[in-house]
Parts: C-alpha cells; structure tokens; sequence
C-alpha cells in the first residue's frame, strides 16, 4: 500500500453543486496536505486515520476554498469542498503540481479494489456497482460478490477433473442470456415510440415521462425531431424516444418530413424495445415496421375511448406484447408498463443468478462456450476470478 503513487481524483459528477469532493491517496498525499491544509489552530495538523478536520487550502499566500476533509487511512484523504467546478479545478491543479498524479474517479476506485480485493470480480463489482442506474442493478451486483459469478467460477473450479464440458457450456449460455437482461437492470433500456403520424406518440409520451416536453396536435408530422425523456419503473430506467411518425407519402411530400423520419430509423436502430402505436379509432395506412433481432415489439393500439375500427389480427409486423389503451385518458398505462418490464425481460428476474457485468467477464465466459478443452476451461476460469494487478 505504502508504495502506491500518488493520486488525486474528483469523486462528485461533473458540474456545479452544492459539494465537490475529491479523493487524494497514495504516497506522498499526507505531505501534500501538510502543506496545503491550515486550520484555526495554531497546532500542526496531525492526519490520523478516522478524524475529521474543517480548514482551508490555500496556494502559497491565497486561499483557495474552505474544505472539510475526512483522513480514510494512512494515506487516504477524501476532501470536500464547495461544488463550483472551477474551485474542484482549482484544488486539483494545486495537487498535480505538488506531485499528484490526476486521474479517473472511476481509475482510482479500481485500483484501489484490486489492491485491496482478492478476486478480480470482486473489486471490478465494487467500483461498477456504484454507476448503477437502478437499486435492484446495485444489489444484482452485489450479489456477484459472495455469490452470483464468484461462486458460480469457484465451485466450477473446484469440480476439477469432474468438469463435464457440456454442462459448463450449458451454464455458460444461460449466464450470456441472463447478462443481457442484467446489463438492462444495471444501464437502463432505450424504448422508442414509433408509429405512423398522428397516431397519439407524443400523447403517450408526454404521459409516460410525466411532462409536456412533446409538441402534441391534431396534424400529422408534427413531431419533426425525436425527443427524450427518462422513464423509471421498478428494476427498470428507461430511456424513453419519441419520433416522428412514419409514412412514405409525407417523406416524399417534403424534404423536412424525410430528414424526420430517416432519423426516427437512426432511433429505431438503437432502441431494445419499440413501443409500436397505433390509432385504434382508424384503419391502418401503409405503415409497417421491421424489428431488429433482439428487438422487442409492443404493440399499443391507441385511442382506446374511441370507437374502434382497426384490424388488429392483420398487421404487417410482429410484436411480442399487445395492449390497448388511451394516452389520453390514461387507461392501459399500467399495462404498457408491465408489459415493457416483461418483454425487457427484467420481470421476475432473480436477482442472485451469475451474470457478467463487466466485458471482460463476457469475454471469457465466451471462450468457454467455444472450447472442448478441459484445461483451456480450467485456465480460463482461473483468468475470470484472479487478480491482474497490472490490468
Ligand atoms: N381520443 C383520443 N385522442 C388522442 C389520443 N391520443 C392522442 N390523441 C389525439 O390525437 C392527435 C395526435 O396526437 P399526437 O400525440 O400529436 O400524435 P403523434 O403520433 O405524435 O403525431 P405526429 O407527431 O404527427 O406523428 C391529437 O389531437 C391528440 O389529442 C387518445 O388516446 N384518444
Ligand atoms: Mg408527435
């Protein structure tokens, strides 16, 4: 530990707030403190490991912020001044040129997981869990800790010369699958609504985010450019797209319509769930949709409070969940949402199960699928739990 450099990281999100913090560790980081820190007292500053100190830091003569910092350990100081960026800048510019080497937030907590950690999944768990979009992802990966993919390596591991490859490739296809869906619960989805103009899109999605961020209007091709907002529910953050409806005559009309709607394909690309909307109250024109592999379709037929004259059971595209409901009145939400959290498949999802949360881990757990070697396995299995100090 006494021979790890020193660094310094900013540990708050970028921009102003109330308090930035920066965590300063590594040898030599006492030294700079000393010389940087005052306090009312006239005593020296004795840094021990549990104490909290208030004072300044200041640059020779001039102050540069008043700082309360917290002494973690021997040489593990975390400092927290005032949020203005420009005095985290500040503080961090003052560190390098007294030897602190800056770096990532996210480079510092790993390091310091591998120096302390005995398992690579370990000490990668405990720096990934902390960008977690949701709860349920910060215990999914916390799970892997004790359990989950730990486990999982160690007891394949310790079945030595009683590995049967079939069975390992077996598990391993399932944690690939359940790392799909778990990567979901860690990172949030992308849903976009799409569906020919008019339709209710923006209704539904000003519904769904809570606020009248889209433009809605009883003319097609009113919503020219998508629009975003982030939707949470349970185990679930998604990112939520709203786009210019689709229909060939009206790209054809205009040159604008047609820059819209190549860019709601562009969304369409990148979304893991379409949330395909229809007006319930009219016959369906020449729209059509065509989902990626992966891609889960939910059908929502709109204007539910409408008489209805849509025929439903003959549609040019397929979809895996189907719902009716009325952005307008509100009724059906409920099911959109139950439905989005089945077909992202993180409904009932056990939260203990081995997944892969780090690519690293994926790639290895790959490799096994891929070999018949039971000493290839072995070795890879050892690569997935140990520790590279270098990495
Ligand atoms: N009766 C009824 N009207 C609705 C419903 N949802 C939307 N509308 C109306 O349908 C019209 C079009 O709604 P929008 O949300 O702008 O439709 P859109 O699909 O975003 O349209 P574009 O942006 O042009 O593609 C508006 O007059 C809405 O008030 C609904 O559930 N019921
Ligand atoms: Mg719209």
């Amino acid at each position: 530990m006494g021979s790890r450099p020193c660094q310094a990281a900013v540990i708050t999100p970028p921009g102003t707030a109330a308090i930035g913090g920066i965590l300063l560790c590594g040898e030599g980081a006492r030294d700079i403190l000393q010389a940087t820190f005052r306090t009312k007292s006239p005593c020296e500053v004795r840094f021990e490991p549990g104490r909290i100190f208030v004072g300044q830091i200041a640059d020779g003569g001039e102050t540069i912020d008043q700082v309360v910092i917290g002494c973690e350990g021997p040489d593990r100081f975390a400092i927290h001044c005032h949020g203005n960026p420009l005095l985290v800048e500040s503080l961090m510019e003052l560190f390098a040129r007294r030897g602190a080497e800056l770096i990532s937030a996210d480079a510092l907590l790993r390091s310091k997981a591998v120096s302390e950690e005995t398992t690579t999944i370990v000490a990668e768990a405990k720096v990934e869990r902390l960008k977690a979009v949701t709860m349920e992802g910060f215990c999914l990966i916390s799970n892997q800790i004790a359990g989950g993919l730990s486990r999982w390596a160690t007891d394949a591991l310790d079945r030595g010369d009683a590995i049967s490859i079939p069975d390992i490739q077996e598990e391993c296809k399932q944690i690939l699958a359940d790392s799909r869906i778990a990567r979901r619960i860690v990172s949030g989805c992308r849903a976009a609504i799409v569906g020919p103009p008019n339709s209710g899109k923006s209704t539904l999605f000003n519904r769904l985010c809570g606020a009248s961020k889209s433009i809605v209007a009883d003319i097609g091709g009113t919503t020219r450019d998508w629009v975003s907002a982030v939707w949470r529910m349970p185990s679930l953050r998604v990112e939520l797209y709203d786009t210019a409806g689709l229909e060939d005559s009206l790209a054809a009309a205009d040159p604008l319509q047609a820059a819209s709607q190549q860019r709601t394909h562009e969304i369409v690309r990148g979304a893991a769930v379409l949330i395909a909307v229809l007006d319930g109250s009219r016959p369906l024109g020449r729209f059509t949709l065509q989902a990626t592999e992966g891609q889960s379709v939910i059908l929502a037929i709109n204007k539910s409070d409408l008489p209805q004259s849509l025929n439903a059971n003959r549609l040019p595209f397929t979809c895996t969940e189907r719902i009716n409901l009325s952005a307008q009145t509100g009724k059906g939400i409920e099911e959109l949402t139950a439905a989005l959290r089945r077909a992202s498949g993180v409904d009932g999802f056990d939260l203990s199960r081995p997944v892969c949360f780090m690519d690293r881990q994926i790639q290895h757990i790959s490799q096994m699928i891929g070999t018949m070697n039971a000493n290839d396995i072995t070795q890879v299995l050892r690569q997935l739990l140990s520790i590279d100090r270098n990495g």
